[in-house]
């Protein structure tokens, strides 16, 4: 693969490598994910049951698949990185079970499914997401699951991963967004607001698989690079998904008063600005051989997908 721009749209051979390659690595993070959080553990049957509600509903599970393919892309083994690709899902998983809340974006639907406090309660749905970011850490200290890999390194990574999801990252992110409802937001700060709500954790899933491969200091700070602007790439997107799925109506963005890349810089400077982000991706990749295509299939996808 090349970073022209003639290979941003996936021919339909790559298309299929690609999908071949998610499904292999889902299908492997989901057996991770059911050994770390089983139906029965030895805690309350309630809270685990809203825990998995969301965590097996349906994701694409793109966060640790771009752990696992940038272990790959260093030379590393995926299992190497496999706690801390679950620890990331388990991590996104309550991001969106809190953000669905009805005291942050009142959504009642989640991948086409009742969203977790709709099923559950709200406190059962603030409790499942505190218990999902807790298991999280739990499973990338857990000595027994990395006989592989050495302690300090791992300590590094969960302290990289705290730190980008908490206030310095996804935190402060959501925050400034959800304080910036219904006010005129300057460019600046919604750059803020995606490269930290969103960006943070796909940059960190890239970096982190990056560093447990085994890359070196060069190779972990091009894979940083190409994960921070997928991940700014994946959010605008997602900003022009929310309008293109809502027809006639107003996107739920719109309603919520929220800042966009398009309500910001209008749909086409949105499309252009995607493009731009995915080739300077793809450029960061320009060092490493044929271990990382996966890598650069998935920021072609993530520029071209429609869910
Ligand atoms: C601090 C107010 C507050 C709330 C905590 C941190 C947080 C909740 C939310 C993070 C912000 C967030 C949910 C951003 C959305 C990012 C996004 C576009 C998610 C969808 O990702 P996909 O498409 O989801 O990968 P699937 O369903 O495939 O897993």
């Amino acid at each position: 693969m090349s970073a022209g721009e003639h290979s941003l749209s996936l021919p339909e051979e790559e298309m299929l490598l690609l999908t071949g390659y998610m499904q292999e690595k889902q299908e492997q993070v989901d057996r991770a994910l059911e050994e770390i959080l089983p139906p029965a553990p030895d805690c309350p049957s309630d809270i685990v049951e809203a825990m998995r509600y969301t965590l097996f509903s349906g994701g694409k599970r793109l966060r640790p698949i771009l752990v696992l393919a940038s272990a790959e892309a260093v030379g590393g083994r995926g299992e190497q990185a496999l706690p801390a690709a679950c620890a990331i899902e388990l991590i996104h998983t309550y991001s969106l079970i809190h953000d669905d809340l009805p005291s942050v974006d009142n959504d009642d639907y989640r991948r086409g499914k009742l969203s977790n406090h709709k099923v559950f309660s709200e406190a059962m749905a603030i409790f499942a997401g505190d218990a999902l970011l807790t298991h999280a850490f739990m499973v990338m200290t857990d000595a027994r699951r990395l006989p592989d890999t050495d302690p300090a390194l791992m300590l590094g990574v969960a302290g990289e991963i705290a730190r980008a999801v908490g206030v310095e990252g996804m935190v402060g992110g959501q925050t400034v967004d959800i304080i910036s409802q219904g006010r005129e937001v300057e460019p600046s700060l919604l750059d803020y607001i995606h490269s930290n709500k969103t960006a943070a954790l796909i940059r960190i899933s890239a970096r982190s698989g990056a560093i447990l491969g085994g890359g070196s200091e060069e190779e972990v700070r091009a894979i940083s690079d190409y994960g921070g602007k997928t991940g700014l790439a994946f959010q605008i997107v997602d900003d022009l998904l929310d309008i293109s799925q809502s027809g006639e109506t107003e996107g739920g963005d719109q309603q919520l008063g929220k800042a966009t890349y398009p309500a910001v810089h209008g749909v086409e400077k949105s499309r252009q600005r995607t493009v731009q982000l995915i080739e300077e991706a793809l450029a960061d990749l320009s060092g490493f051989g044929p271990a990382a295509d996966p890598l650069r299939r998935i920021a072609c996808f993530v520029a071209f997908r429609d869910h």
